[in-house]
């Protein structure tokens, strides 16, 4: 592969207008036009062989950074870092249920489960990053809004890295896990009366008047961190690409650093096609979907409502690089009801993988697609469960409520015996 040998191991440059900033500068957009920047890096001397075999070697040897299913990586996702905030994150398993197959009606469905990560999300892959650049830059404080799950990453890599952390989250729309693990972590944490993207925009605002480093999923180096989600999948399958990799979206950071994680992929050899992107919204927080019904036209907002708060976005920051990863990947945006995503979610709960409501949208829509056959029942599909079980406890109970698969009625010791009786008799 060609490359300019007086360029830096990484570089910004905006995805709209191709201006170029070093790496080191802090600001959240492009100065010329206001558009979102991404990483660039020189691509590394190696054969695909013996880039492989570097990642394998990283993987089996040594603790903290070299562990970590992000930093093994390290020469596609940050190879100037020196000194990494680590927990370490990733190496998240690869799971098979026969109960999902049944489900979707496929004959081998795989769940990257992303919720086994450190603070419970995927997030975690992109905060090690974007946390590592904010120590580099000697940033003051470091900031985000968020629906839950990043306030909660963010909160932990800002604790170890020691740097403030100030977040903004919805009021009343935030799952208990995640609201308990921001303020036990530390972090300063605002309940803003507004949604999501209210927040957005008021944390972007204020982190430009302030100087607080921003580290929404607009910020380049979180989704530097977020391909590894890819990497380490395809990794997991000898870097045999599957059919389809699927998964939850709202902001659209995800989507967008899955476009890129497959580009640079392929660009490197590492695999020969690309899996397609089934990436999957709230139909009350669709206008993604939306968009894909008519090639992306124009960019829609709409104002969102759906009970999986973590993907309760309306207006996601990063549509364009996510069209381009849909586009790239000959992909499909796919919207599913609450009602689909919390059948899903009991299919997935009850067979003692779980997930918290957004990541089983996943899933949900695999089957949707499936059952109109876009999937083929033949073809190999990995669906990402973006975060854990317990990140939503409130929604886990109800969901076994309403599938009258339990209550939380309590009982007294009588009763309780009286039950236990009937249960074991098999009535
Ligand atoms: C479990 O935490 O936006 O499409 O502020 O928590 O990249 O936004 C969370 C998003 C999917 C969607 N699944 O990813 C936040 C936030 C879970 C999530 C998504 C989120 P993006």
């Amino acid at each position: 592969m060609k490359f300019r040998t007086d360029r830096p191991p990484t570089w910004q440059a905006c995805g709209e207008c191709g201006n170029e900033l070093p790496v080191n500068d802090a600001r959240a957009r492009c100065p010329v036009c206001g558009g979102l920047l991404e990483l660039q890096h020189r691509p590394p001397d190696l054969t695909r062989d013996q880039l492989i075999e570097r990642f394998n070697t990283r993987q089996r040897r040594g603790l903290d950074a070299p562990a970590s299913g992000v930093w093994r990586f390290r020469d596609v996702v940050l190879p100037g870092a020196e000194r990494v905030i680590s927990h370490p994150e990733g190496n998240t398993p690869l799971l098979h249920r026969e109960a999902l197959d049944r489900y979707t009606g496929l004959s081998r469905l795989l769940l990257k489960h992303e919720g086994h990560n450190p603070t419970g999300s995927f997030k975690d892959r992109g905060m090690t990053v974007g946390v590592t650049q904010a120590v580099r830059l000697g940033a003051a404080a470091v900031a985000c809004a968020s629906t839950g799950n990043t306030s909660a990453s963010l909160a932990a890599y800002a604790a170890q890295a020691g740097v403030p952390a100030l977040v903004l989250v919805p009021a009343g729309n935030v799952a208990l896990g995640k609201l308990a693990q921001s303020l036990a972590y530390g972090a300063r944490t605002l309940l803003v009366r507004g949604d999501f993207d209210a927040c957005l925009r008021l944390v972007e605002e204020a982190s430009a008047k302030l100087g607080v480093y921003l580290l929404n999923s607009i910020n380049p180096f979180r989704l530097e961190g977020q391909k590894t989600i890819v990497l380490e999948l395809l990794q997991q399958l000898g870097w045999e690409a599957p059919d389809w990799i699927a998964l939850p979206a709202g902001n659209l950071g995800n989507t967008a650093a899955f476009g890129k994680a497959l580009r640079e992929a392929h660009g490197l050899g590492l695999i020969d096609r690309v899996p397609r992107l089934l990436a999957v919204q709230a139909a009350g927080a669709a206008p993604f979907a939306a968009g894909f019904s008519d090639d992306f036209a124009t960019r829609r907002r709409v104002r969102a409502e759906t009970a999986a708060t973590a993907i309760r976005i309306g207006d996601p920051a990063s549509w364009d690089r996510a069209v381009d990863a849909i586009r790239f990947s000959n992909g499909y945006v796919a919207a599913v009801s609450d009602a689909e995503i919390f059948a899903a979610k009991r299919v997935i709960d009850s067979c003692g993988v779980g997930c918290e409501p957004a990541s089983a949208a996943s899933v949900a829509g695999v089957r949707v697609l499936a059952e109109r056959g876009i999937i083929g029942a033949g073809e190999r599909v990995v669906a990402v469960l973006t975060g854990h079980l317990l990140k939503d406890p409130d929604a886990a109970l109800a969901a076994r409520v309403a599938g009258g698969l339990g209550s939380e009625e309590s009982l007294t010791r009588d009763e309780a015996l009286a039950h236990l009786g009937r249960v074991l008799a098999g009535s």
